[in-house]
């Protein structure tokens, strides 16, 4: 038996993801402008401990960078067909399976062989488990249509008990984006505002990581370049992501 005794108080976890699909270029860029500003602003690194993971899919990143710009899913080889690539956010293991996630592999939303079938998917669930229960908040980057959603993402008809309280912390993130940058970001229900997906990061991490604030950011543009984001663009896109987690990283 070990007996710790310490007066190190527990520091509260933000959790902050980046690159899960491959064509939405400025994710990443946001985690890492994350991290950047952490560095440079130790206030919010005395009372939180940051857990960035800013490139979840790197093949999918590499084989859109080089080959197929509009490039989604990671690379595994499907077993069982000539396609490749699984959609990351169709395989985390909560509701896997269920609605907007196809059963083919050639599809750009398919959900894998099983939950967590992909190396990808488990990277992000082992780095989380053991904080569990220290992690009062996640948020995803992803782009595009300047968007804070919460959960459940994966039904339209089930409601997650903490909605006002995410939908009041989604509203502040919204607010102080368009105080600063002045770029308007909508908030709502994932499955609402865009459309049920069954298997994504965010209902798993505030299922079965049991954390209270759990988001999938879209960030710019709303459709006028899409993916293809003018360079112009990424300095004002990755501080519209800071403003965000900014002011969540103040509410939990
Ligand atoms: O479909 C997705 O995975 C996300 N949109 S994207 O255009 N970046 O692919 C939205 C996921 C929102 N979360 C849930 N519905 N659970
Ligand atoms: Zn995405």
């Amino acid at each position: 038996m070990t007996n710790n005794i310490t007066n190190t108080v527990q520091k509260k976890v933000v959790f902050v993801d980046g690159g899960i699909h491959a064509r939405e270029l400025v994710s990443p860029a946001a985690a890492l402008y994350v991290i950047e500003t952490l560095i440079a602003n130790t206030k919010l690194t005395e009372t939180i401990e940051w857990q960035i993971m800013p490139m979840l899919n790197p093949d999918g990143y590499e084989y859109a960078l080089n080959k197929d710009p509009l490039w989604r899913k990671n690379r595994s080889k499907s077993p069982s067909s000539t396609c490749y690539g699984v959609d990351l956010n169709r395989n985390f293991g909560f509701q896997w399976g269920g609605l907007g996630a196809s059963s083919s592999p050639c599809s750009y939303d398919y959900k894998g062989a099983s939950a967590f079938s992909e190396p990808e998917s488990r990277a992000l669930r082992d780095a989380m488990l053991p904080l569990k229960g220290k992690v009062k908040a996640y948020i995803t980057f992803h782009s595009f249509g300047q968007t804070i959603l919460y959960p459940w993402g994966y039904s339209t008809l089930v409601k997650h008990p903490l909605t006002a309280t995410m939908d009041t912390a989604a509203k502040a993130m919204a607010a102080q984006i368009k105080k600063t940058t002045l770029a308007v970001y909508s908030v709502g229900n994932s499955a609402v505002v865009y459309y049920p997906v069954a298997g994504a990061s965010d209902d798993w991490a505030a299922y079965a990581m049991d954390i209270a604030h759990s988001y999938t950011i879209e960030l710019r543009d709303k459709g006028v370049y899409g993916f293809k984001l003018p360079a112009s663009q990424i300095l004002p896109t990755v501080r519209d992501a800071w403003e965000a987690v900014k002011t969540l990283a103040t509410l939990v």
